[in-house]
């Protein structure tokens, strides 16, 4: 099932921001706050609130300075074909912002804030970040590795639909 984000709005009555918390909490989760996505069909590129994130991810030296050839391995990674788990696995690298091979608690907070365009107060993001890493993390040592990550993406019907971007 696919929800724009215009459609989510209406559909609760209520902010983006209280819709990704409302859900979260409710433990539909992963499908819900995936669907939210970063490659949102409605937004374009421009307006996207990862797109630094994303230049950084791809470029050579993690500057955000993108080659041809990075562009060209962005495309591919972000194209409607590629594989579920390239997609996971680098997912995984936009979320996890200090690059140390976990998604963290403050690495969920940064995701969640942009997610969100800050309209969570901080009380309001810590919850919703304590109760993702209670949700995904699988072994239970208080951060999601890659493993966690794409056990959480299985979970999580959206995710191959939102995260593309279409040229
Ligand atoms: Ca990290
Ligand atoms: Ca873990």
């Amino acid at each position: 099932m696919y929800y724009s984000i215009t459609s989510f709005k209406s559909l609760h009555g209520k902010s983006l921001g209280q819709c990704v918390l409302k859900t979260v909490i409710s433990c539909y989760t992963f499908s819900y706050f995936i669907g939210l996505h970063i490659f949102h069909k409605e937004r374009n590129f421009e307006d996207n609130p990862f797109r630094q994130r994303i230049a950084e991810v791809f470029s050579e030296h993690g500057d955000g300075n993108m080659t041809l050839d990075d562009f060209l391995d962005m495309f591919s990674v972000l194209s409607e074909m590629a594989p579920r788990d390239l997609k996971a696995y680098y997912a995984f690298k936009i979320y996890d912002f200090n690059n140390d091979d976990y998604i963290c608690k403050s690495d969920l907070e940064k995701t969640v804030n942009k997610l969100t365009r800050n309209e969570l107060t901080p009380e309001e993001v810590s919850l919703v970040c304590e109760k993702v890493i209670y949700e995904a993390d699988v072994d239970n040592d208080g951060k999601l590795s890659l493993a966690d990550f794409q056990h959480m993406i299985i979970r999580a019907p959206d995710f191959l639909s939102t995260f593309h971007i279409r040229i």
